[in-house]
């Protein structure tokens, strides 16, 4: 595998730039930032994502106009920049296109790259957007506060507010530059962070009173089921705040939230406060992640997956 160097890119290039299927903030951080580069130095590219679901609200105070619906994606790029993405399955519809593309260029911060051409990629870092950042500083490329902006989205939204043990002196520094450059931190707070609507707030409720801490494993877990939805008349990209109630209690270690979705299988999140690591969790399901968080998902009922889970956490125990 290559290193990856932007400024490389040829200029004739017609270049597709995605990342993870219904992509998080830094998912969208790290892919609209390059989006912005590219476009400022006159590159033919377009930015797109597989969303299953709605993009969520909370991230309208990023340049969102610029990504291109993928029904609207023409059938052939030269290059695919891919973003927050190790497996080209999590690409959703849009793996095809770019496994077919003649280069696949890959920066991220997970572990266990499995494709792409050229890459950066550093799993130690705490969120993709800190691995483009030292890529944009490396080859002089000019951040101005909107690149800011989406670039700081993905720092805040991976260390859980500067909070998860990911956060180190680096990330301090790159978020000091980001602000000095123009990153506007209440936006992207109070957008993330400092409101829901009060009908998600209901529904958390809901999620607060089904918590159950198994003392044996320390583990909090909880669920959303689609027919909470329709109660509370919200939306599963609304709630996407819920785990972090889940891994609220201190007498757990490790939080574990399963949300049903339209098909009736289950998407879980979870988290870890202490040595557990539920990227492995994760992967003994095919999913993936960090080690204080990771996701997957599963088309076992919620009792299969616990006593899944609760082995998994046996073996690290
Ligand atoms: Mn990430």
């Amino acid at each position: 595998m290559n290193k990856l160097k932007i400024l490389d890119t040829p200029k004739k290039a017609k270049i597709l730039i995605t990342g993870h299927l219904n992509p998080d903030g830094d998912a969208l951080g790290s892919g609209l930032a390059l989006k912005l580069v590219l476009d400022k130095l006159k590159y033919n590219s377009v930015i797109s994502y597989d969303f299953s679901n709605q993009l969520s609200e909370e991230f309208s105070y990023l340049p969102i106009h610029k990504i291109t619906k993928k029904e609207k994606l023409e059938d052939h790029y030269d290059i695919s920049y891919v973003f927050d993405c190790g497996d080209p399955n999590r690409l959703g519809a849009l793996s095809e296109l770019v496994l077919q593309s003649n280069e696949i260029y890959v920066v991220d911060h997970h572990m266990d790259l499995t494709f792409g051409t050229n890459s950066e990629v550093d799993s130690s870092a705490a969120s993709t957007t800190q691995v483009l950042f030292r890529m944009f500083k490396n080859e002089k490329i000019e951040i101005d506060s909107e690149i800011a902006n989406c670039l700081l989205t993905g720092l805040i939204t991976d260390t859980g507010r500067f909070q998860y043990s990911n956060t180190n002196e680096e990330v301090f520094e790159i978020a000091s530059e980001l602000l000095s450059f123009g990153a506007n931190l209440v936006e992207i707070t109070e957008s993330i962070y400092g409101s829901v609507s009060y009908n998600a707030l209901k529904l958390q409720a809901d999620v607060i009173n089904r918590i159950r801490i198994d003392n044996k494993y320390n583990l909090s877990y909880s669920y959303v089921l689609q027919e909470d939805y329709r109660k509370h008349n919200t939306f599963p990209e609304e709630t996407d705040f819920l785990i972090d109630v889940v891994r609220l209690p201190k007498e757990a270690n490790v939080a574990l939230l399963l949300k049903e979705q339209e098909d009736g299988t289950y998407k879980g999140s979870l988290r870890s406060r202490g040595n557990i690591d539920v990227q492995l969790i994760a992967s003994s399901f095919g999913g993936g992640g960090h080690k204080a968080a990771a996701g997957f998902s599963s088309n076992e009922n919620r009792d299969e997956i616990l006593v899944k889970i609760n082995n998994e956490l046996r073996a690290q125990v």
